[in-house]
């Protein structure tokens, strides 16, 4: 198999393990972080500055997670009731606490979503995070799937929200923040959804996936989830003056 093939590859390397998984997330953070740092150096309108805050932040947060990591800091062993034994990273999870509702609010400001709707969006996905990790920690294993449909039910809900009532903000905004939040939106659906997959067939799951598989699949996720939403954000015009203008059209009906 083609994991197999890595394997032989990376142990002429010297790393063992999924570690090699965790030092690329680790270099590929970093290098998102000092991108973001140096486009938004010299950026001085107020409202794009925090979408840079926000970015930077996000890559931050999750290059310090996959670091404590790579050392095994922030790695424990859940042994369940059958006597399986999982090795579980739940520097993960601290890391999706924090980085989860600041991709949200990033979003959300894009669009113009009401702070309401973006406490009530964030609010959900923190549930979901926290009732997946839950789900990770059990040593039943009944509970621990029952604690992954909760977290996923959560999930189809931030999903839902943030179609429809982010959607309907965005829907009033000005072309190129328009066309910038589908594709982020997009992203969104798409790699989300493939996280409680992950899980599912993964070392905390049916464990269909090896810890370096899993590894290999959750890095690439939060690599497209953080630095490539990331760079769409920043690099599209529709964050200059908070992103959420509404549209010359809007602008002359306001008026009549
Ligand atoms: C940068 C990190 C991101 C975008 C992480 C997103 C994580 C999720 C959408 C996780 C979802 C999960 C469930 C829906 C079920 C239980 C297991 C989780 C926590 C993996």
């Amino acid at each position: 198999m083609v994991l197999g093939k890595l394997q032989t590859l990376q142990a002429s390397l010297g790393v063992e393990g999924e570690g090699i998984w965790l030092a690329l997330g680790t270099v590929g953070m970093l290098l998102g972080m000092l991108y973001f740092m140096s486009k938004g150096w010299d950026v001085e309108d107020p409202e794009e500055e925090e979408f840079y805050v926000i970015t930077i932040l996000i890559a931050g947060i999750a290059a310090a997670s996959y670091l404590s990591m790579f050392f095994g800091f922030g790695l424990t062993e859940v042994e369940l009731v059958n006597g399986r034994v999982i090795d579980v990273y739940w520097a993960r999870y601290a890391d999706w606490l924090f980085t989860t509702p600041l991709l949200l609010l990033d979003i959300g400001l894009l669009a113009g979503a009401s702070n309401r709707d973006l406490a009530t969006l964030i609010t959900i996905d923190a549930f979901m995070i926290v009732t997946g990790l839950a789900a990770t920690l059990m040593k039943v294993p009944v509970a621990r799937f029952a604690f992954w449909t909760i977290s996923t039910i959560a999930m189809l809900f931030v999903l839902y929200y943030l179609v429809v009532t982010v959607g309907e903000a965005a829907s009033a905004a000005d072309e190129d923040t328009q066309s910038t939040f589908r594709v982020l939106r997009n992203l969104i659906l798409v790699a989300w959804a493939v996280y409680p997959v992950a899980w599912l067939v993964g070392t905390e799951g049916l464990g269909l996936l090896s810890l370096y598989g899993e590894t290999l699949l959750f890095m690439i996720l939060d690599l497209s989830a953080k630095i490539g939403f990331g760079f769409i954000l920043l690099r599209s015009r529709a964050i200059v003056g908070g992103g959420s203008a509404p549209t010359p059209s809007a602008d002359a009906e306001a008026a009549d």
